[in-house]
């Protein structure tokens, strides 16, 4: 009888040995759980301030764009030797400059220069800021006419119908013709097809089922969904046509490519070789632009392209209204890039004084991945390097 007491006691003692055992086991996890959650919200809180400060730093970008295009000096001409065209472009920075400016990072700086100066780290690893003239590219949304109740105009489909066969979209005539009809319909008010092209009703036949815009283009990225584009003829077309929010925008002579000044081509282009050398003139030592005397050369060449087919009139301008304004900012592991439309007036709509305070801003794309840039800048670069060359 008396062995059983120590035997209940050492019970007792190891059940409670056992609880203090499960509730330290407990604080720890509880502590643990805590710990973590309070890390989380830290790097929350820290990602959120340098997504803040990222955006603002954009927004200051923006905002010096904008100054730098207010303060053209000659907005009757928009050429690439002009300051808004070379703006944070680097290579193109005009040395001995007073108002020159550098966006390179201090670190970068701080190598290049051999003296050892004392420089601020605002943590900024990359910071850019460049304007590129809409207008040097052909706006997709030209395709349908300004006016209400007008069939697509026809002139505008031989400038994308020559702008396929340049950039070698399409391996016939048909291929074409149907990519054409399919992106008329797409961007047309109405739900007719019209013999050729594909409306809601051939997209609600897909198995994720959608409808057609029926309403202007909102970006050249859209053209996804337009049946026949496919990735890589958006590719293709994405340096050399652009989406404005308007169907008549004109083409600067003084921005646009080889290939967009060809495809103003009557007829099927031939051969571009005159366009060329046309604008080999850009290339002469002194060259400040072509002005509006400069037009009439420029559709003489045009001319040649498709003999005896003549030229599509009234497209060419030797300014810009549409310019987009584009910004990275990279902070850590951080990025934040914008894409801003915006619209200067034309110069014969306001006084020079006026301008000031008229550039609007059309429309601003944000993003933390900043792909389209990526993909848009490398695009331009690839095709440009099979085109041109
Ligand atoms: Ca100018
Ligand atoms: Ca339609």
């Amino acid at each position: 009888m008396t062995k059983r007491y120590p035997s209940k006691q050492k019970d007792q003692s190891g059940l409670v040995m056992l609880m203090v055992v499960g509730v330290v086991v407990l604080m720890i996890v509880l502590l643990a759980l805590l710990l973590e959650d309070q890390h989380r919200m830290i790097r929350q809180i820290g990602n959120q301030r340098v997504a803040e400060q990222g955006f603002q730093y954009s927004q200051g970008l923006n905002a010096w764009a904008l100054r730098v295009l207010h303060e053209d000096n000659n907005p009757l001409v928009d050429h690439e030797d002009e300051k808004w065209a070379k703006f944070g472009r680097p290579e193109e920075e005009i040395e001995g400059q007073d108002d020159s400016f550098s966006l390179e990072s201090t670190t970068a700086r701080s190598q290049e220069e051999e003296d050892e100066e004392a420089t601020i780290d605002f943590g900024i690893d990359t910071v850019e800021v460049t304007i590129d003239d809409l207008q040097g590219r052909y706006n997709l949304n030209n395709l349908i006419s300004a006016q209400k109740d007008v069939g697509p105009p026809v002139d505008q489909k031989r400038i994308f119908l020559n702008l396929l066969q340049i950039l070698e979209i399409g391996e016939f005539q048909e291929d074409r013709d149907q990519l054409y009809w399919n992106l008329v319909d797409w961007i047309d008010e109405n739900d007719t097809s019209a013999g050729f092209g594909a409306e809601s009703g051939d997209y609600q036949v897909k198995t994720k089922p959608y409808y057609a815009s029926d309403q202007l283009l909102s970006s050249v990225g859209e053209l996804r969904y337009v049946r026949g584009f496919t990735k890589n003829i958006i590719s293709k077309l994405r340096p050399y046509t652009t989406v404005l929010p308007v169907s008549n925008a004109k083409l600067n002579l003084n921005t646009l490519s080889p290939e967009v000044l060809a495809s103003l081509a009557g007829g099927p282009v031939a051969d571009s070789s005159q366009v060329d050398v046309f604008l080999a003139r850009k290339e002469q030592p002194g060259f400040q632009g072509f002005n509006q005397g400069d037009i009439n050369a420029a559709e003489s060449a045009i001319n040649l392209v498709s003999p005896g087919q003549g030229f599509v009139k009234n497209m060419l301008q030797v300014n810009s209204q549409f310019f987009q304004i584009n910004t990275k900012v990279e902070l850590g592991d951080q990025k934040v890039c914008t894409r801003t439309i915006v619209l200067r007036p034309s110069i014969n709509n306001s006084t020079l004084q006026e301008r000031e305070t008229t550039i609007s801003v059309i429309s601003r794309e944000q993003d933390t991945v900043c792909r389209e840039l990526i993909d848009s800048q490398t695009e331009q670069q690839k095709n440009g390097d099979e085109n041109l060359s």
